[in-house]
């Protein structure tokens, strides 16, 4: 898993430009994508109610793999909706204010993770 891990760090960072690729993060407010992996399985969707830290604004990618259509529903101001295709398809977006926000299935009714925003 690590080593899957590692890999796709690798790839971003020879698609991201200059910018992401350093690892002196000082603490400050990450421009660095953080990519959340998601797979949906029939009735089981991973990761399963997570937290995951996120910076105020820090690009977001959510990479979907799932076998069947179905719809993520992020709880930030204002909402995002993606709607996903059997398949595997990643869905960007950033949030802009500090606090919880809940990332769920509304197919599965359940929450993927939850984004904890600072
Ligand atoms: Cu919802």
């Amino acid at each position: 898993m690590r080593r899957v891990l590692a890999a796709a760090a690798v790839v971003l960072c020879t698609m991201a430009t200059v910018t992401a690729c350093s690892d002196d993060s000082d603490g400050g407010g990450s421009t660095e994508v953080k990519t959340i992996e998601i797979t949906v399985s029939g009735d089981t969707i991973t990761p399963n109610g997570e937290r995951v830290d996120v910076d105020v604004n820090q690009p977001i990618d959510l990479v979907v793999t799932a076998d069947a259509p179905g719809e993520i529903h992020v709880h930030s101001e204002p909402e995002h909706e993606f709607e996903y295709q059997a398949g595997t398809e990643t869905f960007k977006m950033q949030i802009d204010k500090p606090g919880v926000v809940e990332v769920e299935s509304h197919t599965l009714d359940k929450i993927i993770v939850q984004l904890e925003v600072k």
